[in-house]
């Protein structure tokens, strides 16, 4: 049984993805559903089918915990079942940006903590309905030490699903890779209110962006990444604007349905970091000002 905390369109991606009788759903502390987690799954093909997942009862003990909710909320979501789940199951963690890895990381250093980055896409255009809009692939690799002796058998049972995954002994490095793309494209669709591809032309990218990619490389250095030049992060963060400009970007979803953001895990994350190296972040700060501003969180 593999076990999912958190089921917005990432986790229900998974649930409809693994084998039937494998996902079951994590029910918030204090809430025992009374019916299984019912929604329409659109695959790749364009077929649709109705998905129907059963909530973890407490007898139950799985072999896996996946956990998809977002990264603000990933610690203390947590910490309201870390208590009822033995020390030696494996945690799968999906969040975007970079910072709750670590937080749940340093919480529980003897658990098998991992980290994955994906980039398959999902969707949920309304409460019932998930979209896999886009074929990806999962890397998977450890946050802890006892996280290595199980990362060729939690690849391989999420590879169950179907999706492509591969492990992944560097996985921060990969989380930074990403961390550059959503920090280059996410705050300026959210702020100019567009798709993806249109922030390239907006004087708003256009004035800050190899500020941005000057901070971020010397961040990189400070935090033990590889030396990467301005003009590459730019360089990757404009193929993948253009490669997505049709897309509406996770923080722009997030804005435009009264969510919170994840900004704090982007560039926020930058600024929290500058700061503790002795490396100033002005756009960034500038950014997450700004997305703070729109979302009020
Ligand atoms: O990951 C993304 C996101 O929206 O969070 C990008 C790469 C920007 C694609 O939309």
């Amino acid at each position: 049984m593999i076990a999912i905390l958190g089921a917005g369109a990432m986790g229900r991606l998974w649930a409809a993805s693994l084998p039937a009788d494998e996902p079951a759903f994590i029910a918030r502390p204090g809430h025992s559903p009374s019916t299984p987690l019912s929604y329409n799954f659109r695959a790749l093909d364009g077929t649709e089918r109705a998905v129907t997942v059963p909530w973890l009862t407490p007898s139950q003990m799985p072999e896996l915990v996946l956990v998809t909710t977002k990264a603000g909320d990933t610690l203390t979501a947590l910490k309201g079942i870390a208590e009822s789940l033995p020390p030696t199951v494996p945690v799968v963690l999906f969040q975007n940006g970079l910072g709750s890895q670590q937080q749940v990381a340093e919480r529980w250093p003897e658990r098998p903590i991992l980290a994955a980055s994906t980039t398959e896409g999902a969707n949920r255009p309304s409460p019932d309905r998930v979209v896999h809009a886009g074929a990806g692939a999962t890397w998977l690799g450890p946050m802890t030490g006892p996280a290595n002796a199980v990362l060729a058998n939690c690849t391989t049972a999420l590879a169950n699903s179907g999706l492509t995954v591969h492990p992944e002994a560097d996985i921060l490095g990969r989380l930074w890779q990403k961390l550059v793309v959503n920090a280059g494209i996410n705050p300026f669709t959210a702020l100019l209110d567009c798709p993806n591809g249109d922030i390239l032309h907006a004087e708003l990218f256009q004035n800050h962006i190899d500020g941005l990619c000057e901070e971020i490389a010397s961040l990189m250095v400070a935090a033990g990444q590889p030396r990467q030049a301005p003009a590459t992060l730019r360089e990757r963060i404009e193929t993948v604007a253009r490669n997505t400009a049709r897309n509406t970007s996770s923080m722009r979803s997030d804005v435009q349905n009264g969510r919170a953001t994840e900004i704090d895990y982007i560039n926020g994350f930058l600024v929290r970091l500058g700061r503790s190296k002795g490396i100033a972040t002005p756009v960034n700060q500038m950014l997450a000002e700004r997305v703070h501003h729109l979302s009020l969180n």
